[in-house]
């Protein structure tokens, strides 16, 4: 489809649905043989939705449903959401810090929703991939690049109030955004645009000594990006180097760059992926081959490879056995309404 399509918006959001749910399974694990992948993606016994969606799948959910209900981003009405929803699923794999910041926002007493997640780590914040895993719908609620950023960061300050974790989210959305607008087309293009905007994101003082306190670089989205171009250009890249270069864990910082990477790497045919795969297929296989937070990196390079491939690229039998799959897809059709009923300024 055209930039915007409706067959991207759903891609978008099935696509990181499938990745969250097929990945689970690998989560934690070391390294992940290719055949192991391979054999997880083709086993057609399972029953309809028996692969489980873990918290990536189920904040996404929230951070949709609040788009939409508020006709736009509203603080107060996202964080009930991710505490009711904590509340009813606690064992849906959340992260082992974000706990506390879910049940201090299901207190009514609260006043700032922003507060529980400052108090993290020490007064620091977290820097976990858990604002970025939940990024996408941002993308697909507004036109205007300037209140993806604004609103995809505030939604991630909710659990997340470090810098290199709140700017994660920002650059998935920002991913998903020039996807969605069929800029993965020209992949020059698509990274440079995502170095550039990250230049002015992390061109921040508070970014910068979040930076600077925990001993990265002075620009670490865009150092990672740079290692990202580099790595795409050359010719042959092992998962050893994909590693050992971008991370494959928990960190924003060590995910959502390798999400990034993986979509890109994938826009090709490569060695040891089935040759019937198409760019979607090949996305998943190659993230849960990387190991570590698979279900993460898969569910964020899911909804940037689904918006560039749209839903039709998306086998109908990963759909099938995946829970929640069916209800992205009705979110992001909704979202879709939305989205071109908005002024191109909205
Ligand atoms: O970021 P978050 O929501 O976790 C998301 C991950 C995804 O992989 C999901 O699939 C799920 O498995 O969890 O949850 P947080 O608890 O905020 O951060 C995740 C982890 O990152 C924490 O439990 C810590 O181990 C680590 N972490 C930190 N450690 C030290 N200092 C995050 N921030 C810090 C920090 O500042
Ligand atoms: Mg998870
Ligand atoms: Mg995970």
């Amino acid at each position: 489809g055209g930039p915007a399509s409706l067959s991207r918006f759903r891609g978008a959001l099935v696509g990181a649905v499938l990745g969250d749910c097929l990945g689970g399974d690998f989560e934690g694990a070391e390294d992940v043989p290719l055949d192991r992948v391979l054999q997880h993606l083709q086993d057609d016994t399972r029953g309809d939705g028996t692969l489980q969606y873990s918290d990536d799948t189920a904040m996404l959910r929230c951070v949709a449903q609040s788009l939409l209900n508020r006709a736009g981003f509203d603080e107060q009405d996202m964080a009930r959401r991710f505490a009711k929803e904590y509340s009813l699923a606690p064992g849906r794999g959340y992260g082992a810090g974000v706990i506390q910041v879910l049940k201090k926002l299901a207190s009514p007493q609260l006043s700032d929703v922003y507060q529980p997640a400052r108090a993290q780590f020490g007064g620091r914040g977290s820097f976990g991939n858990g604002g970025a895993m939940r990024a996408a719908p941002f993308a697909l609620a507004f036109k205007n690049p300037a209140e993806v950023k604004r609103c995809s960061r505030l939604g991630a300050t909710l659990t997340h109030s470090c810098a290199i974790g709140y700017n994660g989210a920002v650059l998935q959305a920002l991913a998903v955004h020039l996807s969605l607008q069929g800029v993965l087309a020209t992949p020059q293009e698509f990274i440079n645009k995502l170095i550039s905007e990250m230049e002015e994101v992390e061109n921040d003082e508070t970014a910068r000594s979040d930076a600077r306190a925990l001993n990265e670089s002075e620009f670490p989205f865009c150092t990672r990006l740079h290692k990202v171009k580099e790595m795409v250009e050359r010719n042959s890249v092992s998962i050893e180097e994909v590693i050992s270069e971008l991370g494959n864990g928990i960190a924003a910082l060590h995910s959502v760059p390798t999400a990034i990477f993986c979509v890109m790497h994938c826009l090709e045919p490569r060695e040891g992926l089935p040759e019937q795969y198409g760019g979607f297929e090949r996305t998943i296989a190659y993230s849960l081959a990387l190991g570590g937070d698979t279900d993460t990196i898969a569910c964020m390079a899911g909804a940037i490879a689904g918006a560039h491939y749209g839903v039709d690229s998306v086998p109908q039998t990963w759909q099938r056995c995946c829970e929640g799959a069916v209800e992205a897809d009705s979110l992001a059709e909704h979202l879709h309404n939305m989205y071109h009923r908005t002024p191109s300024d909205g």
